[in-house]
């Protein structure tokens, strides 16, 4: 029997099968794991074939079917191995703020690179426009335009004065989206919104700014009512870089991907290098700065080490 994961525990898993009926599943004696460099084998997402057992309620995860994408982070225990939060996914959406709490520039490129280079599309969805005066309008309109001549796509919405959020529901539908974004921005809210039977926690802004936030939480799955899913993170603050390595940074933002054929340098990582066509698209304004140096920034940060 074919099923997909909607939640796990680590030794549990929640599993749908295709006829739609929810199962308590284990996963079947070893299942092949070499190769596996990741803490958990089977993650949210996951299609799965499973067994019944006879006389028993609960039933075995026998095979893991190939992952279309999946999104991971590196494993707080073992830098070399890296947690897989979720797999499958057709979108990605980043909740943002720009007030109360401020969603940073530096934040949002490092979801859309992520996003990137786990080949989900992504999405960027500003919350709370209902508190967002002159100043962070005129935010909005620039990172709006921003990010949509690059290729993404940009919403404004209120969740707590339900505006915008039909834009959002039909980008949902028949889709599986995963749904994501730092304390604060209104990740709960907006599942809440969605599936108001399942009253999750909201916290207030003054709240989450305190430490021993960090409880382990697990990613779920959850049906809408008109075809479609979407994957709840809990307590995760981003998308992880994993494995990323200096050489490959540029080809994860659009613009410079577009432009990096021009560079003399077939191996140009644009920092210094003479005759770089992206710093030249820089200078005349194609690339916005500010992406810029959100790629010079991420570009000194990544770790040379090879895994
Ligand atoms: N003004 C305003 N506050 C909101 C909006 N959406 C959520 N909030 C509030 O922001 C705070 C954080 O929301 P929560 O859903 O817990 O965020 P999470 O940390 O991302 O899960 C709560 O006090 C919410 O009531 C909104 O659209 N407008
Ligand atoms: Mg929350
Ligand atoms: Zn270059």
């Amino acid at each position: 029997m074919r099923a997909r994961i909607y939640k796990s525990t680590g030794s549990w898993y929640s599993v749908k099968s295709e006829e739609g009926m929810f199962y308590q599943a284990r996963i079947k004696g070893v299942i092949k794991l070499d190769n596996r460099t990741s803490t958990n084998p089977i993650a949210v997402g996951d299609w799965v074939e499973c067994e019944t057992e006879m006389d028993q309620p609960t039933i075995m995860i026998s095979d893991i079917l190939d992952r279309d994408n999946y999104v991971a982070r590196r494993s707080p225990h073992n830098k070399r191995q890296q947690h897989i939060i979720a797999s499958n996914l057709d979108q990605s959406i980043l909740l943002a703020t720009l007030k109360s709490p401020k969603t940073s520039q530096g934040f949002i490129d490092r979801f859309l690179i992520s996003c990137e280079a786990f080949h989900i599309p992504a999405i960027i969805v500003f919350n709370k426009s209902d508190i967002y005066g002159d100043k962070e309008m005129a935010i909005y309109e620039m990172m709006k335009s921003m990010y949509e001549t690059i290729g993404y796509q940009v919403f404004l919405i209120s969740i707590e004065k339900e505006k915008g959020l039909d834009a959002i529901k039909n980008l949902l539908i028949d889709k599986t989206t995963l749904v994501s974004g730092h304390s604060g921005v209104g990740k709960s809210s907006f599942i809440n919104y969605l599936f108001p039977e399942l009253a999750i926690d909201t916290q207030e802004v003054s709240e989450w700014s305190g430490k021993g936030m960090h409880t382990t939480t697990f990613a779920q799955m959850y049906d809408l009512p008109n075809g479609g899913s979407v994957i709840d993170t809990p307590g995760m603050r981003e998308l992880g870089l994993v494995n990323l390595e200096k050489e490959e940074l540029a080809q994860y933002f659009p613009e410079m991907r577009e432009k990096m054929s021009g560079c003399q340098f077939n191996n140009c990582q644009h920092i210094n290098e003479p005759g770089c066509a992206v710093k030249a698209a820089v200078e005349k304004g194609l690339i916005t700065e500010a992406r810029f140096f959100s790629y010079v920034d991420l570009w000194h940060g990544i770790e040379t080490y090879k895994y």
